[in-house]
């Protein structure tokens, strides 16, 4: 606590660290920012070439840095290098995508999925070097087990996850935002308790050399179309 801070019963409030640029900087920024993450691009062909531990805790603590509703930060991210249980998970989730391709889902749905070609053979679960399950506490636990009640879980872990993209982005490496369904297998494998429901298995690494994606994955809508100035 500094000696700036202001104490009230139930806050201690501190000032803010805020860093303010100029018009053209601010401009130039917002320009830089939008070039770096729309060069983003969701990868499914996945390099074997590990990745420094550093760099996906950094990515993480990054992550970890979002809002969330009462700052009560309902998320759980499990980190998986080891092979046998990449392979494990791989296994799972082709089973379940087999199924899922092969019937579970809606024709609507395999028809909105088929320009991405997409498919049950999940190859890069394997490949890649690093597998980070994505996990939304319900409800928190307090050191002597009472349940802590969470709020804008859903909304919280999606924010959590954007910045984690994001970080990992910046930081050079590729990922594939991976929703297996459905996906309670991650919770069996990577030990998580009852609590905390599977959101995103996100798969992180380089991409392979020959990496190609799918060109429909880049039509984005354009900013009228879905913004509004009022
Ligand atoms: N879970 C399947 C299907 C799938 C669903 C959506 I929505 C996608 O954006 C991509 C794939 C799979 O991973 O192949």
């Amino acid at each position: 606590m500094s000696t700036e801070d202001i104490i009230e019963p139930g806050v201690v409030w501190e000032p803010l660290e805020f860093t303010e640029f100029n018009a053209e900087d601010m401009r130039n920024r917002a320009c830089e920012f939008r070039e770096e993450i729309t060069r983003r691009r969701t990868v499914r062909e996945f390099s074997d070439k590990p990745v420094d531990r550093q760099v996906i805790e950094d990515c993480l603590i990054a992550a970890g840095s979002a809002p969330s509703g009462a700052n009560l930060q309902p998320w759980h991210f499990a980190v998986v290098t080891d092979p046998d249980i990449k392979r494990q998970i791989r296994l799972a989730a082709e089973t379940e995508e087999r199924e899922f391709y092969a019937g579970r889902a809606p024709g609507e749905w395999l028809k909105a999925l088929a320009p991405l070609g997409t498919d049950a053979d999940k190859s890069f679960l394997e490949k890649a070097p690093v597998l980070i399950g994505i996990f939304a506490e319900r409800h928190g636990h307090l050191p002597d087990g009472s349940r802590v009640k969470h709020y804008y879980v859903p909304e919280s872990v999606g924010i959590a996850s954007g910045f984690l993209i994001a970080a990992l982005h910046h930081a050079g490496l590729a990922t594939l935002t991976h929703t297996p369904s459905p996906m309670g297998f991650m919770s069996k494998i990577m030990g998580r308790p009852d609590n905390e429901k599977p959101y995103i298995l996100l798969v992180a690494g380089y991409p392979s050399p020959d990496c190609k994606i799918p060109r429909a994955a880049r039509n984005k809508k354009p900013l009228p179309a879905f913004t509004s100035w009022l």
